[in-house]
């Protein structure tokens, strides 16, 4: 049973490669197959996880699960939303995620945003499970939080040591991998929200 995952990101392929173990799949990513990377030109998560589905299972002839993601934060109207890989990319094409965190920052302060219950924002993870005849499925999880500054923690990626989700004292940043993202044996819900989708995928497609 091979499902592509149809990412470039690194983080997310880990985070996929860990979520996927346990239901015998293998997990190959996009890169794998030498994959190009689409444009996202759509406005919307579900818009832009399926265009990286789609491409990918049209190329492979295989089932492509893609995952379109990011921060959206109140007090900035939802950005940088859809746009959050972007900004972290620079002139030269690399992504720098200390730039794009002090980013979302300096747009907060530049709106008075500095007490924790004005800097609230949640991580949305759309997945999109799509088939090499066109048809496609989505699944979306989401987890509330406070954007914290400095940040804080070295694991995860992106903006992980930014995102202090509600009910947690630790950020992203600061979690193991099981914490942030893994299921929970008792069936409740995961804490990150790419896990979040992930269960819901789980549960219509692999019996969860
Ligand atoms: P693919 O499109 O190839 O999957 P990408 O990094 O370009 O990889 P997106 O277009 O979905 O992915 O951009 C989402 C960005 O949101 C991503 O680059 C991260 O910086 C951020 N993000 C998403 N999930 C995150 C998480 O769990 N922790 C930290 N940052 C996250
Ligand atoms: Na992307």
């Amino acid at each position: 049973k091979t499902i592509v995952v149809a990412t470039h990101n690194e983080g997310k392929r880990k985070e996929f490669a860990e979520l996927m173990a346990p239901f015998g799949f293998s997990a190959r990513s996009a890169g794998e197959y030498g994959l190009p990377e689409p444009e996202e030109t759509g406005t919307t998560f579900e818009e832009n996880a399926f265009i990286k589905a789609e491409a990918a299972a049209k190329a492979t002839g295989l089932p492509a699960l893609s995952d379109d993601s990011g921060l959206c934060i109140d007090a900035l109207d939802g950005e940088p939303g859809v746009y959050t890989a972007d900004w972290a990319t620079q002139s030269d094409g690399k992504r720098d995620f200390g730039k794009a965190m002090q980013r979302a920052e300096d747009a907060m302060q530049a709106k008075g945003a500095t007490a924790p219950a004005q800097r609230k924002g949640r991580f949305v993870s759309v997945l999109c499970l799509a088939f090499p005849d066109g048809t496609a499925e989505y699944y979306r999880g989401e987890v509330e939080g406070t954007l914290v500054w400095p940040p804080k923690g070295e694991r995860g990626f992106g903006y992980d040591p930014v995102f202090l989700p509600d009910g947690h004292a630790r950020t992203f940043g600061e979690m193991e991998s099981q914490e942030k993202h893994g299921l929970k044996a008792d069936g409740s819900e995961p804490l990150s929200h790419r896990a979040r989708a992930f269960q819901k995928f789980g549960k219509a497609r692999l019996g969860l």
